[in-house]
Formats: structure tokens, sequence, C-alpha cells
């Protein structure tokens, strides 16, 4: 962390890097970022590159620079852990390149890499960078913060928020942070994704012996106007359900249905396995050719959470 400082001393012009499609810890990591150092080396010229996002714009807005500004500039990529994700390639323009990250190190790219999986937040990274270092966070920075430690850690109901999480939390709040402003921005919904939600609950299927399923056809997609991103977030509306552990939200392609399939209970990414499926433990997807497979993959869950009981 000292390191990474005195690595920034000793450069006039810093470009902090995300991720594609960011999210709102990667937000908040790059413009907490831009604001601390902004405040701390006034003379330095601090950019943000890459997408902009709708969720989290509240944040900030990406600089629009030109190639020429990466002459001898020092590139910070934070919450990306590999090349391939880094949103705008041209990090590799400046002289140095540093990595800032709490994924898995698959790929260390920097010429400096400071990766730490303790951190459920990339975001939670930059605020005890900022407090180890005794730097000042300015309000602007704690909104971005906050905004990251809340998303990544689900409103801190993750595994992988500590007692660190909460002290940091709580730095951010003394930077002046306005919880319930957050809050508000980040809970807005809009009036498709209410129409959206209504249809899950009066349409799910429950199926005995634990499982809870929704079909979404191409049909109601476009009835309700949302895009295939919204209409896959609907997913853990149907988690949650007493006695019925593993759920899962089945959308329509064109050649096939999708399966995002989650589990409360047992291990699932073995069962997707068969399905031309496979991810993490308790979240997977997997496919079916077309909706008459649907009682098969029905019958596989319930065998599934029943073996897994023995
Ligand atoms: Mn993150």
């Amino acid at each position: 962390m000292t390191n990474i400082l005195q690595e920034i001393k000793k450069f006039d012009t810093i470009i902090i890097h995300g991720h594609k499609r960011p999210d709102g810890d990667c937000y908040g990591g790059q413009y907490g970022l831009k604001g601390i150092l902004k405040a701390a080396f006034p003379h330095k010229n601090i950019y943000v590159v890459g997408e902009e996002s709708d969720y989290v714009k509240y944040v900030g807005t990406p600089d629009v620079i030109t190639d020429d500004v990466y002459k001898d500039a020092l590139s910070i990529v934070v919450d990306t852990a590999t090349k391939d994700r880094i949103s705008d390639m041209r990090y590799t323009l400046g002289k140095k390149v540093i990595k800032i990250d709490h994924h898995i190190d698959v790929d260390a790219y920097g010429d400096m890499n400071w990766v730490d999986t303790s951190y459920p937040a990339v975001s939670e990274m930059i605020t005890d960078f900022a407090f180890q270092n005794k730097l000042e966070i300015p309000l602007e920075s704690s909104i971005a913060l906050y905004t990251g430690l809340i998303t990544d850690t689900g409103r801190f109901r993750y595994r992988g928020v500590s007692k660190r999480t909460h002290t940091l939390a709580g730095v951010l709040i003394e930077a002046g942070v306005d919880v319930e402003f957050i809050d508000s921005k980040l809970s807005k919904e809009t009036l498709k994704m209410y129409g959206l939600k209504g249809y899950v609950y009066s349409n799910f299927t429950t199926v005995e012996g634990g499982f809870i399923y929704l079909k979404m056809p191409r049909a109601v997609i476009e009835e309700y106007g949302v895009t295939d991103e919204e209409a896959a977030s609907v997913v853990n509306l149907i988690g949650g359900l007493d006695r019925y552990p593993v759920w899962a939200l089945m959308i329509e392609y064109e050649n096939e249905i999708r399966i995002r399939l989650r589990s409360s209970g047992p291990t699932i990414n073995t069962l997707a396995e068969k399905y031309e499926g496979g991810g993490h433990a308790k979240a997977s997807g997997a496919r079916l050719p077309s909706w008459e497979h649907v009682d098969q993959f029905s019958k596989d869950v319930i065998q599934h959470i029943k073996d897994s009981k023995e």
C-alpha cells in the first residue's frame, strides 16, 4: 500500500481504469480513488476512463482523453481480474501499470499488483488505502466508495463482510456520506420492472421436494419491455422461500432455454454440468433445448436434493 503511494507520487498524470460493463464497486473504486488523489495532489492530472454506467451514474462521469495524455502517465486498473476485461485498452500506453483488485489473481498484468481476496470490494481496498496513508477522503469519494462497498457486499449481507468492512464504512460515514441518499439512488425502480416483478410473484411453480422455478417466455420479456439483463436480474426474487432451497429462472432464447440455477442448500454445479452448464457451488447456469425438457430437469433437481441429504 505504501509502495503504491510512493509510485503515485512519482507521476504527474494518473489514469484510472476499470472493467467493461462497470458495476457499483468498479465505479466506486475508480471515482473514489480519483477524488482522494485529487485532494492529496491538487497539481496532478487525475482521470477516470472507461464505459459509463447508467445504474450508478450519480457517482461520476468518465473523462474523455486523447492518446497523448498517456505519455509518461501511470495507469491504475481497479476491480479487474484479467486483461481482456479492462475497459479502454490504452492502459498499456502509459509508463507503468498498477493493478488493484479483490478477485483471485489469475492474471498479474500490472507492473505492481495489489491483489487481496480478503476484501469483499475494491472500494474497501481504496478506503483502506486512504485510511492507512492518512489521506483525506472528500465527500464525492465517500459517496463513490460507500456505493461500491454496499453493492459488492449485497448491502453487507455476503460472507466476506468483516469487522474491517464496517470500520471502513464508518470512516466513509465520517467523511460525510449520506446513507439514505445512496440507498434511494440504488433502490430506484422502473415501472417496467415493477410490472415484471408482479409477473414473477404470480407465475412461479413450486415442486414438492424443494424446487421453485419461473418460466420466462420471450413474449413476457417483450410484453414488459425489459432488457434480457433486467429479465435475468429477477432470479433472486424466488430465492429464500422457506423449504425451497433450490430455485431457477428459465429464460427463452431463440434455440434454447437458458437457466439460472441457484441454491441456498445443496451444491448444484454438478447438476448444472449435466445440462450443458456449470459454475459456482450455489450459483450455476444450465441449458435446455426447449420447454418440453423442463419436467425432466425439475425431476432431476428433486432427485439431486434428495441425494444430497443422504
Ligand atoms: Mn468488485
